[in-house]
């Protein structure tokens, strides 16, 4: 309910009497003027003026559930939410929610991870306040080998979304980062079960630097945030809702077609590794090769110096010239 009436309040710019409202909703007004405080309670500025009504002045900088589902408009991802004010790691409560049986589309969101995790057991720093660590739950009818396509979508949609959120040059570092300026805004930590014909469900994770001010020394020369980059604050849940929208039409696509071949093209324009020099790190082997862009399968085709090409599936990938490979 409270959703609901925040979703109202959010489309109009006129006064809502409390008896408009408990109209609309099928509730009294003493109901009405306590979902009123409840907001408040949660950062919303809400006007009420007598014999006039209440009107929504400024919204929060919230990822709650019912800040992302009053703007959502995607028909299933992000159309119901958990929200943990801490959790370890958003992955891990999407684990769990997936093993008792909960549907495709669920998104969990944290204010501050406790245990963020990044690739191969590495840490992601997550803040509280600043950034965005959500997860979401996927259960596609298609073989585990195709899941690493999906952080191919993910990371698509989100420099669309960004993109869409403000004016910035985003770019992809295959497979998995999110690139403003030459350092690190996004990273993607896609985990899956399955079995070796047919996936149980694919977690895709999501850490976006949004808000953070300042990071520290340990990753400060390779990490940033759209705060830094930009100088503007954004309403994370506004680029949550950007997410799941983009990430809904890219997604559906895939699975009609099976293959990323209709999204080649404009990941490629977003690719920073095209024409580098790039290092694979692959069974603790070092190869340096020339990055090309990636095939249907979203595999990153490579090239050696007398032309021969390859295609890396996954592994760890650096760029001449970007952090971690100088
Ligand atoms: C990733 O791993 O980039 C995947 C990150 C996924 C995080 C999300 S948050 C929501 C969900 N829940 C989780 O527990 N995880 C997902 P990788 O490519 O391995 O990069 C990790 C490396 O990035 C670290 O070793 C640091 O060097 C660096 N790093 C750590 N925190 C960072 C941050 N906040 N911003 C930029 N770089 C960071």
């Amino acid at each position: 309910m409270k959703t609901k009436i925040l979703t109202y309040l959010r489309n109009t710019d006129e006064y809502l009497s409390g008896e408009q409202l408990s109209r609309q909703f099928q509730v009294s007004r003493t109901a009405v003027w306590k979902y009123m405080k409840q907001l408040r309670e949660e950062g919303y500025e809400i006007e009420s003026v007598p014999r006039k009504g209440y009107r929504l002045l400024k919204t929060a900088d919230k990822v709650t559930a019912s800040e992302i589902l009053s703007q959502n408009k995607a028909q299933w991802v992000g159309q119901e939410i958990e929200y943990f004010e801490s959790t370890d790691s958003t992955n891990n409560r999407i684990r769990s929610f997936a093993e008792n049986g909960r549907k495709e589309g669920l998104l969990a969101v944290a204010e501050e991870q406790t245990g963020g995790k990044g690739r191969w057991g590495r840490n992601w720093v997550s803040p509280k306040g600043t950034g965005i660590w959500i997860s979401l739950l996927l259960r596609p009818q298609i073989e585990p080998q195709k899941a690493s396509m999906v952080t191919i979508l993910a990371a698509l949609a989100l420099v669309k979304a960004i993109k869409r959120t403000i004016d910035l040059d985003v770019q992809i570092k295959w497979p998995n980062d999110v690139i403003i300026n030459g350092k690190k805004v996004c990273g993607i930590l896609t985990e899956m079960s399955a079995e070796l014909e047919a996936i149980h469900y694919i977690i895709v994770g999501i850490g976006i630097n949004a808000n953070t001010e300042q990071f520290d020394e340990e990753i400060m020369d390779r990490a940033t945030s759209i705060y830094l980059e930009s100088g503007k604050k954004i309403k994370r849940a506004k680029l949550i809702v950007e997410f799941c929208q983009e990430f809904e039409q890219l997604y559906e696509i895939f699975i009609e077609r099976g293959d990323l071949e209709n999204v080649k093209e404009e990941y490629e324009s977003c690719l920073i590794n095209i024409g580098k020099t790039v290092k694979i790190i692959k069974n603790k082997q070092e190869l340096i090769r020339k990055a090309i862009g990636i095939n249907e399968l979203g595999e990153l085709i490579v090239e050696d110096d007398k032309g021969t090409r390859e295609t890396v599936f996954s592994g760890e990938v650096s760029v001449r010239g970007l952090y971690g490979y100088v």
